[in-house]
């Protein structure tokens, strides 16, 4: 009952994705590996779903690709915690919802993306954001930033990630030179077959940004959608908490190339990826969580007793997103 009161280290999420399992065997399970990172620790990946429906569709969550964003750490894990509690207590106000949901939904999670930069925000240095790995020799500099080293526009706008190893935004020597981002990628791909909807949790600024990420193109018919859902986002945020979520593409707020947010809404088009959607295309989002962007005091060092109100507002927002995707895939 304590948890959402702190953060909390990498080992510590992991067992607490493993109580969550002990706890709802039926419907939650963790697969302790899906690959390592630079430094040996294993990415784990929890699935949330009830195996009774064949043509089920999947959703994928990930969260702490950046070191220092804790609270998406801490949000990805109220989202799976309310998934499973309020599906499993029919008295729990959510619990129709859940049902309904996961009677057609599958929900795929990568609590944490880059646990060696986490670990080393929680020992060494709190605004740590990148990965540890030190990727040419021809520097000493140590990171890449994994939200510039996807392939989808890798390095493609010169303002949409750095050349030099020490910056924050470095997009590494090549696309996917990152064990993390290879094992994020082949994940993606061989266990998202018929994948809606895809959101990666970041802080802070409190957007919820849709692709494109940098200047590509986008069929107008899938523009409008993946607004309309993701304004719906940011209106049931408001309704709950009264905070304001602006809803906008990625590249109006600044180039970015190699992200998670263009790599899946471009991957779910490509062969590996069963084209079981009207759009052909995943929505796909990056949620910037609290707190707000003027409040650069605060910035990634979000206190802990603001963990639950940022867990309850984006429950609200994700459900909202996800119904939104569900009627209109
Ligand atoms: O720069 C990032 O990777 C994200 N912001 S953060 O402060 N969490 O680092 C935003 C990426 C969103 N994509 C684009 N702006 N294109
Ligand atoms: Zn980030």
């Amino acid at each position: 009952a304590t948890w959402f009161t702190a953060y909390h280290r990498f080992t510590d999420i992991l067992g607490f994705f493993n109580s969550l399992a002990s706890s709802y065997p039926s419907l939650v399970s963790v697969n302790a590996s899906i690959g390592k990172s630079f430094q040996g620790r294993d990415l784990f990946q929890v699935r949330i779903g009830t195996r009774t429906n064949p043509s089920v569709k999947q959703v994928y969550i990930q969260g702490l690709i950046h070191a220092r964003e804790w609270v998406a750490g801490s949000t990805v894990q109220y989202i799976a915690y309310k998934l499973a509690s309020a599906y499993s207590n029919p008295a729990d106000p959510d619990n129709a919802w859940a049902v309904r949901t996961l009677n057609a939904t599958e929900f795929y999670i990568v609590p944490v993306v880059n646990p060696d930069g986490y670990e080393y925000s929680w020992t060494t240095d709190r605004l740590w954001r990148k990965n540890r790995r030190r990727a040419v020799t021809t520097s000493s500099a140590v990171g890449v930033d994994l939200n510039r080293n996807y392939p989808k526009g890798w390095g493609a706008d010169p303002n949409g990630a750095s050349t030099t190893p020490s910056a924050q935004d470095y997009k590494g020597p090549s696309p996917l030179s990152e064990p993390e981002s290879r094992v994020i990628t082949s994940n993606f791909v061989n266990t998202l077959r018929s994948a809606i909807l895809s959101i990666d949790y970041h802080s802070y600024s409190q957007l919820i940004l849709r692709p494109p990420g940098y200047n590509y193109a986008i069929p107008a018919a899938q523009v409008t959608k993946l607004k309309a859902a993701g304004d719906a986002g940011a209106a049931a945020i408001a309704a709950r908490s009264g905070r304001t979520y602006t809803s906008q593409t990625a590249l109006q707020l600044y180039p970015a190339t190699g992200t998670a947010v263009d790599y899946a809404w471009d991957e779910s088009v490509n062969a590996q990826v069963t084209k079981d959607r009207t759009n052909g295309r995943v929505y796909s989002y990056t949620i910037e969580l609290r707190p707000s962007s003027s409040d650069t005091a605060t910035g990634f060092v979000l206190p802990p007793s603001q963990i639950v109100a940022t867990g309850e507002e984006n429950w609200a927002g994700f459900k909202a997103i996800l119904d939104y995707v569900r009627s209109n895939i």
